[in-house]
């Protein structure tokens, strides 16, 4: 925990500043400060609990609140992002796994195509039934080409998308998908083990992506310690995502006790 704190500054993005979620990823990635954004599914927020939530991700080193699931059926979304809002500094970006999740309450938007995929809903389909209701709010729009890498057993993101993801050994197919996806003007790259995922994306993938691309690069997906964070930012990830371990510990990121 100790050596996670001092190794990494993470810059805290005010208020102020949410219109430029994009510009502010590249500045921290220039100056080689790590980001951490902390990944939240509506559906399985306890409410009794969201203001001591709140609390623990003031406390942490968080940078950017993620808001999402790969299937959210409440309409809490609009409700979790307002509530953290009123006690929270962040930045507010959502990450969808479909139209229906978009929320005007937050600050931006990943737009997501599933590059690893070759189900059209997931590389187009979705995006143009949500570019009248994005070109209608304020929303930051961040492009990202999204790549789901095999961890070892089916996740919520293969099984709704109905796409296989790229064999975790494959590492050739992985950066060339990234690649790709650079090439057509995305502006981060996601390599995604999915929601708790048993295995996280293999570190070597991370540096051979991380080396042969420009923009920043995300990671997450089946992370479940301070020492994963630390390996993946070692390895060449600029943004870690973290969801379910601090979905069932809300004291993961707690240094209080230090
Ligand atoms: C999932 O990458 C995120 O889309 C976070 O995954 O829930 O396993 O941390 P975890």
């Amino acid at each position: 925990m100790l050596t996670f704190k001092k190794t990494y500054t993470f810059t805290l993005i005010m208020k102020s500043k949410v219109q430029h979620i994009y510009s502010q990823i590249l500045e921290a990635k220039a100056k080689n400060h790590k980001l951490l954004a902390v990944l939240l599914d509506p559906d399985k927020i306890i409410w009794s609990k969201i203001d001591y939530l709140i609390d623990r991700i003031n406390r942490s080193p968080a940078t950017h609140v993620f808001i999402g699931g790969s299937h959210v059926e409440s309409n809490s979304t609009d409700e979790l992002i307002l509530k953290i809002k009123q006690n929270c500094l962040l930045p507010i970006v959502l990450f969808p796994g479909n139209p229906s999740q978009i929320s005007k309450e937050a600050d931006g938007i990943l737009f997501l195509s599933l590059l690893s995929g070759r189900n059209a809903d997931y590389l187009i389909e979705h995006q143009v039934k949500a570019a009248p209701v994005l070109k209608q709010s304020q929303l930051e729009i961040i492009s990202t080409g999204y790549i789901l890498i095999e961890s070892g057993s089916e996740t919520a993101v293969e099984r709704i998308s109905k796409t296989k993801p790229i064999h975790r050994e494959n590492i050739n197919l992985v950066l060339a998908t990234s690649q790709a996806g650079e090439m057509l003007g995305n502006k981060l790259i996601y390599l995604e083990a999915g929601s708790g995922a048993k295995q996280a994306v293999p570190l070597n993938v991370i540096e051979l992506v991380s080396r042969n691309i420009e923009i920043p690069l995300i990671v997450g997906g089946g992370i479940v310690s301070l020492q994963g964070i630390e390996n993946a930012y070692k390895a060449g990830a600029d943004l870690v995502v973290i969801g379910t371990a601090f979905e069932n510990n809300l004291e993961f990121f707690n240094f209080d006790k230090i």
